[in-house]
């Protein structure tokens, strides 16, 4: 059993409130006597099924000590926040909130950039809105959050109807209990506390932006639906698609359909009693999906009442000796790293817009691919990439040191990592699953990232598996042996010649020794620079000497014979609060090649030349 009276002094009220939580959440309270949380179920494509939306302004508290948690009066619970109880005249004890004069916040979207007392502000809020529904008979209706940063608990009407934890992933909650016909209310409580166990832990460099920072819908389906499925173009067979679905609820003797109507192919499988079917088609005149032409089919998939109209790409991804082959031929992976920063208002990215800005930069200087860095980016951006032809690489937000030796640990990037891959796993674009980035090279930390490599593996067979790694230097001699390598199908590694580590001309002279005989993504480099800010191209912070990193990085690069893609640090300007270096960066990484304002600074055209012309890197 729990208890909140172990913890030495000081004991303050807020690491009560938590401890409340833990107690209420573990003897099942909260409105809802037998409330056993269910895990949060993936819906594959859910952004392609019909959908009540929940977007807009929705009531916020701020609650810095978690008391909306629990009730002052027990006997009633109406001060716990979550029964958002509106005060009656003669109640016999004070009502201390109410949501209906409470200030907006509006979803999608951070908190931090909406309100300025919330900048910097990490602990809990509550989030309410009111919306009426008609839940239609003998439906499944589920809250969908397309993300909410970190750790998140909802309510339908009183009722608890899930928690989440991890920033980045999106989740399903099933209301259909809790929901009714007409007016409803939904309540969350977003925490973007950091944590020691969590993951990311406690140290990032991007900014920690909290709340219900995706999309949130209702989706409705039938009493059997579709939960997830995978299809993608075969390896070893021509023109074979192949792949599953999963079925929750299906009845005896159904059976799955999917049809791709341009290429004149339909296959009809069996459902197994549990809930699988395998999936296997032959097709005629596929054009396959690549960077220069990436064509995408509407692909209908149908289990009795419940259907889903998908536009995928087909392609395959593998590597040989040093070389990574798209469709079985060498591809050299022309990229940049981007954060899910937002184009001109800072802040976290989360609609069409953003993405189509991003990615269109991306397109703009040349790229082939753009590595998602720390973390899932929503569905936005891996659509715009399958539209706009970019190969992606999707990382999981191990990040630095995490408690590598705490099991929970663990659980939580594997729960992460598992809902990152059966939400994207029919993303033509993602050809990458990255495990971690810059993690110290302990035994714990290498069975820990094996452990993902092998699960990522087990969900999806068809990607590669990477991870950033960091380089040993012996003076001009840059070593590459983290035994972590071994574990992966592409060796990611971070490097900073010429910024934190020598000059630009440092690079001229360096040696690189890669003990792994497998292709090589130099997944960063870069130098900080001021947009605007001009000067010698050896004086720090300037433009000139960003390209001057950018000039003498690409010859080096080209020396590494495993070299098969780059995806420079960084494509935008963005958000930290590990940079508070004033006039220069104030709380923003600038290694961009583009300022937080859509400016590109002078490196951009260094590598946009670079790209165009395939002065980098093995012809393709
Ligand atoms: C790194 C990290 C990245 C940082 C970058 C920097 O190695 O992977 O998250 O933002 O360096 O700018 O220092």
């Amino acid at each position: 059993m729990t208890s909140c009276f172990i913890r030495p002094a000081p004991f303050s009220a807020f690491s009560f409130a938590r401890c409340a939580l833990a107690l209420i959440l573990a003897s099942g309270h909260l409105g809802h006597a037998a409330f056993a949380a269910p895990a949060p179920i993936v819906l594959t494509g859910s952004d392609r099924r019909p959908a009540t939306s929940l977007n807009g302004e929705w009531a916020s508290i701020v609650d810095p000590y978690f008391s909306g948690l629990f009730s002052f009066h027990h006997e009633e619970k109406k001060n716990g926040f979550f029964m958002n109880y509106k005060a009656k005249p003669g109640d016999p004890f004070p009502t201390e909130y109410d949501f209906s004069k409470a200030p907006k916040l509006k979803v999608p979207g951070d908190w931090n950039t909406q309100r300025e007392s919330l900048m910097y502000y990490e602990g809990p809020i509550w989030y309410e809105k009111d919306f009426i529904f008609e839940p239609k008979p003998n439906t499944h209706v589920f809250l969908h959050v397309g993300a909410a940063n970190y750790h998140s608990w909802f309510w339908v009407n009183g009722q608890k109807v899930c928690e989440h934890e991890g920033g980045f992933t999106a989740f399903n909650c099933e209301v259909t209990q809790a929901i009714h016909s007409g007016n409803n209310f939904v309540i969350a409580a977003v925490d973007n506390t950091r944590h020691e166990d969590g993951v990311p832990g406690l140290e990032t460099d991007w900014w920690n932006y909290g709340g219900l920072t995706r999309e949130v819908s209702l989706i409705e389906v039938p009493e059997s639906f579709i939960d997830q499925y995978d299809l993608h173009l075969s390896r070893n067979e021509d023109s074979g698609i192949e792949g599953w679905l999963h079925v929750v609820g299906a009845q005896p003797g159904e059976k799955a359909e999917v049809e791709i109507p341009d290429l004149h192919a339909k296959t009809t499988a069996d459902i197994g009693a549990d809930g699988r079917a395998a999936l296997h088609f032959k097709v005629q005149g596929l054009d396959r999906w690549t960077p220069d032409s990436p064509k995408l089919y509407k692909v209908a998939i149908r289990v009795g009442s419940d259907s889903i109209d998908e536009l995928m790409g087909f392609r395959t991804i593998e590597t040989h000796g040093t070389e990574i082959l798209l469709n079985g031929k060498p591809i050299f992976l022309r990229g940049i790293s981007i954060h899910a920063e937002a184009p001109y208002r800072t802040g976290r990215a989360y609609s069409d817009k953003d993405a189509e800005i991003l990615l269109g930069w991306a397109k703009e200087l040349g790229c082939n691919f753009v590595r998602l860095a720390h973390y899932p980016h929503d569905e936005t951006m891996l659509r715009a990439a399958d539209r706009l032809g970019l190969l992606v690489w999707s990382e999981n937000p191990v990040y630095w040191a995490l408690e590598f030796d705490n099991p929970k640990v663990l659980a939580k990037a594997e729960q992460q990592l598992g809902e990152e891959i059966n939400t994207s796993r029919n993303h033509a674009a993602i050809v990458l699953w990255s495990m971690a980035n810059e993690t110290p090279n302990t035994s714990p930390r290498t069975q820990f990232i094996e452990t993902l490599a092998t699960r990522a593996r087990g969900l999806d067979p068809t990607r590669l598996i990477t991870a950033a790694l960091l380089v040993r230097a012996q003076g001009k001699i840059k070593i590459v042996d983290d035994p972590l390598g071994k574990a992966l199908d592409v060796i990611g590694i971070n490097e900073y010649i010429g910024w934190y580590e020598g000059h630009p001309d440092s690079a001229d002279t360096a040696e690189w020794q890669i003990a792994y005989q497998k292709p090589v993504i130099v997944s960063e480099f870069g130098a900080g620079a001021k947009a605007g800010l001009h000067g010698g191209e050896n004086e720090r912070w300037t433009e000139e000497y960003q390209a001057n990193v950018y000039r003498h990085q690409l010859p080096m690069l080209n020396k590494i014979s495993q070299l098969s893609g780059m995806s420079p640090w960084c494509l935008m300007d963005f958000r930290s609060p590990n940079r508070p270096l004033v006039g220069i960066q104030d709380e923003f990484n600038r290694k961009g090649l583009i300022s937080d304002q859509g400016k590109k600074k002078l490196a951009f055209s260094v590598l946009e030349k670079a790209y165009k012309d395939k002065t980098i890197g093995k012809a393709d």
